[in-house]
């Protein structure tokens, strides 16, 4: 069950609405949430958490996930099906471990399931894996797509039928070690790599897909967020600086760039008037929740919009995460309403 309040709070945002989920699922843990209204039924492609042997680090990798399972409701808040497992690391030629945020697309009837997990090299790429089911079970390519790297897919379709790709995740996410174009890494510290605090933040990517919904269909292209002078965010700014987790929404004529800020832990937004950008930020959607990541999808049902994202209220552990939802708000301005969770 969902209640909201209007409760102040010590945020200062031109709008808040605090608001109490309980989480969608029990039986696993699951995190990273996309959700997507495919066939009438709100489907989600979550992370599928487990406990871990790995040492706990700054790269993430007590994150060591091993499958997916994909879940539906009829509704909003609605009775949750789980739909079983419907893709292992052990299926996937090309992977070893670390099966982190997954988003999932439509296309003529098909499914395109998109993942990151770490090749033989350690290295994260994207694969995608198909089927005629958004329920799943998903046929994963034998190669990851071509040219990708990192974390986090997150797959829009604009109005005229073209899909984009965004992708990106510093840290853990080996965004930084990209800064040439070419895996470039001065060592293992997630730390290294990075540019200069007055340097432009690392830029998450974006590219349309191909028509066969497997690959690039571009050259990727930076995502460029600038604050409200047009000058771009800088590395240091860590409050507003892209981290990971990115998602795309369309409201009217305007498109929502949305994106975790990691180690300050806000799901931030920033808007502009096309899928490439550039974004201009805006303000946080989500405050920080229990936990150390904040990751979401934001997905219109029916005239209702909905953020979908996770928090540690189960377990109190950082790896060991529960997907929730809670109603959003755009304001007759465009600017979204920012959500403060409570978790009791
Ligand atoms: O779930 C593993 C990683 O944690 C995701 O890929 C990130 O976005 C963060 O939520």
């Amino acid at each position: 069950s969902t209640e909201s309040t209007t409760e102040a709070d010590s945020f200062t945002h031109k709008d808040t609405i605090s608001y109490l989920s309980q989480p969608l699922i029990t039986d696993h843990f699951t995190a990273d949430p996309s959700a997507h209204v495919f066939e009438d039924k709100i489907y989600i492609y979550p992370s599928h958490d487990i406990p871990s042997s790995a040492q706990e680090d700054d790269t993430g990798a007590q994150y060591d996930m091993k499958d997916y399972h994909v879940y539906s409701m009829d509704s909003p808040n609605g009775k949750v099906t789980d739909h079983g497992e419907v893709l292992h690391v052990a299926d996937v030629a090309w992977a070893t471990k670390q099966m982190w945020a997954p988003d999932a697309a439509e296309k003529n009837g098909k499914y395109y399931l998109y993942f990151p997990a770490k090749d033989k090299e350690n290295i994260f790429r994207l694969g995608v894996a198909v089927s005629d089911d958004p329920a799943g079970p998903f046929e994963p390519q034998p190669a990851p797509m071509n040219g990708s790297f990192s974390i986090d897919p997150a797959v829009f379709e604009d109005r005229d039928g073209t899909h984009y790709i965004y992708w990106g995740g510093i840290w853990g996410g080996q965004l930084q070690k990209w800064r040439t174009g070419k895996y470039h890494s001065t060592g293992d510290s997630p730390f290294a790599d990075e540019p200069a605090d007055e340097e432009p933040a690392i830029a998450p990517k974006v590219a349309k897909l191909s028509g066969d919904m497997l690959e690039f269909g571009e050259k990727p292209k930076d995502i460029l967020i600038l604050d409200q002078a047009g000058e771009p965010i800088k590395a240091g700014d860590h409050d507003r600086r892209f981290f990971e987790a990115a998602w795309v929404h369309r409201h009217d004529d305007t498109y929502y760039f949305s994106y975790s800020t990691g180690d300050t832990h806000t799901i931030s937004y920033a808007t502009g008037d096309n899928p490439y950008g550039p974004f201009t930020y805006q303000g946080v959607v989500l405050a920080p929740v229990q936990g150390w990541t904040n990751h979401h999808s934001i997905v219109k049902v029916g005239d209702q919009w909905y953020i979908f994202y996770h928090d540690t209220q189960i377990s109190g552990k950082n790896y060991l995460r529960n997907i929730k939802m809670a109603p959003l708000q755009h304001n007759p301005d465009g600017s979204i309403q920012t959500i403060i969770p409570m978790e009791k």
